[in-house]
């Protein structure tokens, strides 16, 4: 989060930033969440106080890196840890954040930094392991990879929607879907 983002923000009123807050996480933690903005250190002025303990952040469409977020308590904690540049986050149990809005990230490998844009996602907050879990760490369009594998900061950073797919309720019909592949 740079001093530039909040800047651009303070610019687009709040009415705006909280209604793009809002599309970072699924509709059903929306109605009661409570949206703010946080400067660049994770103090957080509140917009609108809800009753359960989701909390949207507003990102910056025109800053790389900066989503919109919908973060839990757990996930608020790693969050600012990460932006105080803790050596290791201090959540005591998983958290998570939605960025269902989708997000631009930095390139690691070209030096004109052309952003990838890299889709909804959300996060698992714990230091998986990639190889015990048999994860990718490389960036993908679909799927789950461990993120900033091998470091404290490893997550389970998981794009498109978690509700893709249908339910099986009792009484529906099975489809079995499967596919073959050639040795
Ligand atoms: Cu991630």
């Amino acid at each position: 989060m740079s001093c530039e983002k909040v800047a651009v923000n303070q610019a687009a009123g709040t009415a705006t930033l909280t209604r793009r807050a809002l599309w970072a996480g699924p509709s059903a933690v929306t109605a009661d969440a409570t949206v703010t903005e946080m400067d660049p250190h994770g103090n957080l002025t509140v917009f609108r106080s809800g009753k359960n303990r989701r909390v949207f952040v507003p990102g910056d469409q025109e800053i790389v890196g900066h989503a919109d977020m919908a973060l839990d308590p757990m996930g608020m904690v790693w969050f600012k840890d990460l932006l105080a540049r803790k050596p290791k986050p201090t959540n005591s149990s998983p958290g998570s954040i939605y960025i269902l809005n989708g997000a631009t990230q930095r390139s690691f490998t070209d030096p004109f930094d052309t952003p990838i844009p890299i889709g909804p996602q959300w996060m698992i907050l714990w230091p998986f392991d990639a190889k015990a879990a048999g994860l990718s760490t490389v960036m993908r369009d679909a799927g789950t990879t461990v993120m900033f594998s091998g470091t404290p900061y490893a997550h389970l950073h998981i794009r498109r929607s978690p509700w893709e797919g249908n339910e099986y309720h009792r009484g529906d019909r099975r489809t079995w879907t499967m596919r073959y592949e050639r040795q």
